[in-house]
């Protein structure tokens, strides 16, 4: 999100513009880059890590591409709650307690309901879903996330006839989290279609195992033709509405990341083009795909709409 020129230049350089001064801060306390998130996130004790084996299943939806790197997936985050470096949140989201953990599935349903996130495991049965994530700032990762679709949970509250969207809201706690950057908490929305659509997953793994905390533990959305910011991460609120909600960075910068955050290699970003990424591990950019491949699946959700004005 936010930089100036992804692609030709090194992640390790990668900079939100409003954030430079704020990351040179971090740079210069903590070092930087891949290498020593990953490092330092493998050095931790494993009750740090915390991540255990879940079972799964494999699904059909995945794609067969080679998965990234684990230590990529882990050590390279974007999760601006535990810092603005891309190895801040390996860093430091053991900070985060993982239970107890409750989400409450709330607004415009039937049936409102509080959840403790191990019922939560055991609302649908878990699957392994390899999905890319393509990043705004264009570069790719292939991922083996685990997870359930969003609308096994939305199911089971009921949505009203009145409900047109979800809200996500994020947790915040600003005693072991950044105070400024964004307006806290992280907050994300979808339509309801596509909150339903058989793609969009509530991950709650990575690698067969628990989320590691800076990629969302317990609970992130993984939305697969959107770009990597849908993915709202430790969701504590999941709400039903009738109003398009706000979303984090659509309030930081409403001309740069708008509400349906496709993958859409036509829109450019009004800073740089879209029109190609680089997966995280390689060198050549290749071209970025409408709806980051899944057109087929969920072109559909978007006939008849002006995707320039609603990116
Ligand atoms: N709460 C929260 N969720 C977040 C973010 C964040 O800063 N805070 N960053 C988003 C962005 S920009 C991306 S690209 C993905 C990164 O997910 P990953 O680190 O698991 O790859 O998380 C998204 N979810
Ligand atoms: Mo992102």
């Amino acid at each position: 999100m936010l930089i100036k020129k992804p692609a030709d230049i090194l992640p390790s350089e990668i900079t939100p513009q409003r954030l430079f001064e704020r990351r040179r801060e971090f740079i210069s306390r903590s070092g930087t880059g891949l290498l020593a998130g990953a490092a330092l996130w493998h050095g931790l004790p494993s009750s740090a890590r915390a991540t255990t084996k879940l079972q799964t299943a494999p699904s059909a939806l995945s794609t067969t591409e080679p998965l990234s790197d684990r230590d990529a997936v882990t050590g390279y985050n974007n999760f601006y709650e535990f810092g603005t470096d891309k190895a801040d949140p390996a860093r430091n989201a053991h900070k985060m307690a993982l239970r107890p953990w409750t989400v409450s599935v709330e607004g415009m349903v039937g049936k409102p309901r509080r959840f403790d996130i191990d019922e939560l495991l055991r609302v649908a049965p878990l699957e392994e879903r390899i999905y890319r994530l393509r990043c705004v700032e264009a570069w790719s990762m292939v991922v083996p996330w685990v997870g359930f679709p969003l609308a096994a949970l939305l199911k089971q509250v009921e949505p009203l006839g009145s409900a047109k969207y979800v809200e996500f809201v994020t947790h915040y706690d600003p005693r072991i989290m950044i105070r400024d950057v964004i307006d806290w908490p992280y907050t994300e929305g979808l339509r309801l279609d596509e909150a339903l659509h058989p793609l969009t997953l509530l991950a709650v793994g990575v690698y067969g195992e628990t989320l590691p905390g800076q990629n969302g533990a317990p609970l992130r959305l993984v939305v697969p033709w959107k770009y990597g910011f849908k993915s709202a991460k430790s969701i504590v609120t999941i709400r039903l509405t009738d109003k398009e909600p706000a979303t984090a960075w659509n309030k930081f910068a409403p001309s740069e990341y708008g509400f349906y955050s496709n993958v859409n290699p036509e829109v450019r970003h009004p800073r740089w083009s879209q029109a190609t990424e680089r997966r995280i591990g390689e060198l050549r950019k290749r071209p970025t795909q409408m709806f980051n491949g899944y057109a087929e699946q969920v072109a559909s959700l978007y006939q008849g709409m002006d995707l320039k004005k609603f990116y």
